[in-house]
């Protein structure tokens, strides 16, 4: 099935019961006092996280989220039953917004938002009852419920972001540091969609975001990689992946900084490291590194060189950038 990561949604809560207007009546008491019940409110639609989900292909089928009404009150001080709440699951790292902007960002299972709020039940012509008027005809109408118009993305959460142009060796580095599968292929644009998987030990797991390939202009939208920043935005670090054997490894780290510095300048001061892949290639794998950045790694995933540092350098990163954080 196709990865989905961003729908429109439309919620429509419930409307709330209208407010009863009866009067008591029994024979030879024709003039009972009032006893109308209220209306119960309309049940609402609520967003929850669900441990499982990993993109919105579900809610993208299910655009129409409707939350039912509450029941009219009714005679004899029967308040009426409130109408259930939706409960939509959507995957970790969802963020809504209506007309109006931000209406939620959903991080960490269970996380809950209420998208549209059910309408208030009417009250009862019973509620009305005052000295002044012992017997008050009339009873509040219930409330129309909230009908919403959402906007729906996924950003994907995770430790450690990959990123790199296209054919970097990206995927191929996810698939030997953690057991996820993801497509290898030697042409560009194997990767389409996030893939993410977990390495590290059980004490300090961390998730790894293996991320499409940017090219030079992706942050204005060029190739794919613009549909896929935003899900770099979640990465508390990064690895900026790079092919050593590549024509021109400088050039090809500046581009993937300046990608990433438009799109967003905040990702220029996340926490990353340079990490220069297919050291088997080439002669002099970690001068080629150092000429990148100081503190560049070289790897080779075919011979497996330099994947253990490079592994304890991510669980240290992705440590740390969890303790810098707010
Ligand atoms: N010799 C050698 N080849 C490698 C190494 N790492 C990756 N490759 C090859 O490089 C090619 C691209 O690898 P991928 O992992 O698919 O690259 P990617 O960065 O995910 O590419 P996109 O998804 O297209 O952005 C594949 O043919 C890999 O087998 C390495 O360390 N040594
Ligand atoms: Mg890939």
């Amino acid at each position: 099935m196709a990865f989905v990561d961003e729908c429109t949604v439309f919620a429509r809560a419930g409307r709330g019961g209208n407010g009863s207007a009866s009067l008591h009546s029994e024979p030879y008491k024709p003039l009972g006092g009032p006893n109308g019940g209220d209306g119960g409110d309309g049940g609402s639609v609520v967003f929850e996280v669900s441990r499982g989900l990993h993109d919105l292909a579900w809610l993208a089928d299910h655009p129409h989220q409707t939350a039912t009404a509450g029941e009219p009150g009714r005679k004899s001080n029967r308040d009426g039953a409130t109408g259930a709440d939706v409960v939509v699951p959507v995957p970790d790292g969802t963020v809504v917004f209506d007309e109006r902007g931000l209406l939620a960002d959903l991080v960490g299972e269970g996380a809950r938002a209420l998208v549209a709020r059910g309408g208030r039940g009417g009250r009862g012509n019973a509620a009305f009852a005052s000295a002044r008027n012992r017997v008050p005809r009339t009873s509040e109408p219930g409330e129309d419920g909230e009908e919403k118009r959402l906007r729906v993305e996924l950003r994907t959460v995770a430790d450690v972001g990959l990123v790199g142009l296209p054919n970097a060796g990206k995927s191929t580095l996810l698939a030997r540091l953690t057991a996820a599968k993801p497509k290898i292929a030697d042409y560009p644009f194997t990767t389409l969609t996030p893939n993410l998987g977990v390495a590290g030990s059980d004490a300090d797991r961390f998730v790894v975001a293996d991320i499409p390939g940017l090219i030079e202009g992706a942050s204005t939208g060029r190739g794919l990689g613009h549909r896929f920043l935003r899900h770099i935005v979640r990465c508390r670090a990064l690895v900026l992946v790079v092919d050593l054997a590549a024509v021109d490894p400088q050039q090809d780290l500046a581009t993937l900084r300046d990608e990433l510095t438009a799109y967003d300048p905040e990702l220029a001061t996340r926490p990353s490291i340079v990490v220069g892949t297919k050291a088997d290639l080439v002669d002099e794998p970690a001068e080629i590194a150092d000429s990148l950045d100081a503190d560049a790694l070289a790897v080779s995933a075919m011979t497996g060189d330099g994947l253990d540092e490079l592994l304890e350098r991510l669980g240290l990163l992705s440590r740390n950038a969890e303790r810098s954080e707010p």
